[in-house]
């Protein structure tokens, strides 16, 4: 089953232990909320629940407690236990009754454990009651209102079932650039490992960086003579959940997260965004999830062109095919070759003749292009613009100096300001700006207007500090201030005006999402309209994989904000680079880079490993052709701060 990694971990090839402790306690857990699902004793479903717990905790090397005999003198590990775990990680069996929990347990009941928000106890009343028993089930019942009646569930609960299962279904269809790009990078560095490797690279939609990945690509060089073992190799990989197919110079595969060295985990999601992918469920949907990848082993000399190929897009493949044809040469996965050799071949016959590139540069040379760089390969008008030698010269991280929406302890930030701003100096920034919630926004601890001018005091007096220090960095003061009712923020004009800047970002999600478009487009243009917005932030408020933003006419939202820019006011868009968020999108990047409107990548950082985030911001940045002129973060301290006043 595709997404639902609802089986027992397979054993590492080399052991023992055959287990890792991750692996253990995730074992451990299944067997509890199978055992749950299928009515048993609540003590026993609560022993393998804190033995998973127990275990996932442990510092102590679990080959060694096992050899020593230790593993049954720890608290909560009984006799029954004890052995079970001894025979697994001793042995690499899995106890025949946990086997047996999970194949008979009917397939469809499994399925319903991976919707975000359901657990068994519900399940197993459901199935007892009205006899579901799928996700298919579920959802007919869900619509039909028949679980709304049950005792103990509600309108308000079947609802939430509707949208979990929707929730999983894009979850497993596709997944945010963060999450694939760590996928990928993990396998491509193992697969980089296997003796006979000459070169391996991530393609696909993931080394264009966008912003979900459907399923991974890899291409790999190998001589002909090493292909069987390197092929038999990559099977053996840690990280395999399933093999879909084992071919000549094909392989498709399901990647689980024991590909990883380090336990998986997700880090610190603001309350906001996590509601929206599943909230608590989320991290165990993460945990549990897994990613289809393919791989294609090729010679060398055909590397770069099955690499291109593979890159994509799709559309800018057929605009390069085409290109070729217009050369008399046809373009392929293996090569492009004269039409007047290639004949009736095809394939590897006729790539025999095709000409030699020993990296993508040189194909693109052969077509008299400029090597364009993958994240522009959308067919968009990079094309045309490597024809004359215009393609942008795209922003890169060094470029960037600083950030302007980040939260602090003053809201729901997990650093304090000092916390914040000592993260941001050992990154290299100069300067940061602090934009705390306003009041208004209460689950995310809005602060008042008396802490936020308190905060704005500190700021001052660090700024001189550092400046008497000679110390190149410095923070400036904003605020996050929520939109209100016909556009209005949420602190009185006098408090704003204090300010150096304010980010004006929508939260009310649900009736911004219960109106039109019109209503919503004109509520925003009112807010750009007040003096005190700088920044629109977060433009869209969707959540990627979790929840659509609101309707909204963007296209208009930036020629507004452009005529502002025109007359000398400056008012800039944000591109949140929370990988969850990647809003403004890359496609309107572009549109506000030629309609002369200043973009902020901003992280939205809520802890100091939060301002790492910037790094997927220049993804979406460049994807979106910017250049550092285009965008806020790349000025300097001074720079920034006259363009504030
Ligand atoms: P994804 O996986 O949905 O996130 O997106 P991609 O871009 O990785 O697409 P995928 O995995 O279906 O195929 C990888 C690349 O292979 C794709 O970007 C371009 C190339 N490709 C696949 N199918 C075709 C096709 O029918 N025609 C052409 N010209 N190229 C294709
Ligand atoms: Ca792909
Ligand atoms: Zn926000």
């Amino acid at each position: 089953m595709a997404g639902g990694a609802f089986v027992l971990p397979k054993a590492r090839p080399k052991g023992p232990p055959y287990f890792s402790r991750n692996q253990v306690a995730q074992a451990l857990h299944q067997v509890a909320v199978l055992l749950e699902l299928n009515g048993a004793n609540v003590f026993r479903v609560r022993s393998y629940q804190n033995a998973s717990r127990m275990l996932g905790g442990l510092t102590q090397d679990l080959g060694e407690l096992v050899a020593s005999g230790e593993l049954f003198e720890l608290k909560g590990i009984g006799k029954g236990l004890g052995s079970a775990l001894s025979q697994a990680i001793g042995e690499g069996r899995w106890p025949d009754d946990w086997i047996a929990l999970h194949t008979d347990t009917p397939e469809g009941m499994i399925e319903m454990l991976g919707i975000p928000g359901l657990g068994p106890k519900r399940i197993k009343i459901m199935n007892q009651e009205l006899g579901v028993d799928s996700i298919t089930t579920l959802r007919e019942a869900a619509e039909d209102d028949s679980i709304a009646g049950l005792k103990g569930f509600g309108a308000k609960s079947q609802q939430r079932m509707l949208d979990g299962i929707e929730l999983l279904a894009r979850f497993r269809s596709r997944r945010r650039l963060d999450i694939g790009l760590k996928y990928g990078e993990a396998f491509e560095q193992r697969i980089s490992k296997i003796p006979g490797v000459q070169k391996a690279q991530l393609a696909g939609s993931a080394r264009r960086r966008k912003d979900t990945i459907g399923d991974l690509d890899l291409v790999v060089a190998v001589d002909d003579s090493d292909k069987e073992s390197v092929s038999n190799a990559i099977l053996q990989l840690p990280g395999i959940a399933d093999i879909k197919g084992a071919g000549d110079s094909k392989i498709s595969l399901i990647l689980d997260t024991s590909i990883f060295d380090e336990n998986f985990s997700i880090g610190h999601i603001d309350t906001n965004v996590l509601d929206a992918i599943g909230g608590d469920d989320y991290e165990q949907l993460e945990a549990g999830g897994t990613i289809d990848a393919q791989v294609r082993l090729v010679s060398l000399e055909v590397f770069p062109f099955t690499l291109a190929y593979f890159t994509g897009s799709k559309e800018h493949n057929i605009a390069m095919r085409q290109r070729a044809i217009d050369r008399g040469l046809r373009l392929s996965e293996f090569g492009l070759i004269p039409e007047k050799d290639a004949g009736d071949l095809k394939g590897m016959a006729a790539a025999k003749y095709s000409l030699s590139a020993i990296d993508e540069n040189e194909i693109y040379q052969h077509l008299d292009l400029d090597w364009v760089t993958p994240e522009l390969r959308e067919d968009t008008g990079e094309i045309l613009a490597a024809q004359s030698e215009e393609l942008p010269n795209l922003i890169v991280q060094s470029d960037i100096r600083g950030s302007l929406h980040n939260h602090t302890t003053l809201s729901d930030g997990e650093a304090s300001l000092e916390q914040m701003a000592d993260a941001a100096r050992k990154i290299g920034w100069n300067w940061l700006g602090l934009a705390d919630h306003s009041p208004s926004l209460k689950i995310a601890n809005g602060a008042n207007a008396e802490d936020l001018l308190a905060q704005g005091e500190l700021i001052k007096r660090y700024n001189s500090e550092w400046a008497s220090e000679g110390v190149d960095f410095r923070l400036f003061h904003g605020v996050e201030s929520d939109i209100l009712e016909g556009g209005k923020l949420d602190h009185p004009d006098d408090i704003l005006s204090q300010l150096d800047y304010t980010v004006a970002s929508v939260h009310a999600m649900n009736k911004w999402k219960g109106r039109d478009e019109q209503t919503n487009t004109e509520e925003l243009m009112r807010c750009i309209d007040h003096p005190s917005t700088t920044i629109l932030g977060h433009p869209t408020g969707r959540i990627l994989q979790g929840r659509d933003g609101y309707e909204v006419d963007m296209f208009a939202i930036i020629e507004y904000m452009a005529e502002y820019n025109k007359n000398g006011e400056m008012k800039a868009v944000e591109l949140n680079a929370s990988p969850y968020r990647l809003d403004l999108d890359w496609r309107l990047c572009k549109f506000a880079k030629t309609n002369n409107v200043p973009i902020i990548i901003n992280p939205d950082a809520h802890s100091i490993r939060g301002l790492a985030d910037i790094a997927y911001g220049v993804m979406a940045a460049r994807k979106g052709w910017l250049e550092s002129g285009d965008v806020l973060n790349s000025l300097s301290g001074d720079d920034l701060a006259t363009l504030l006043k």
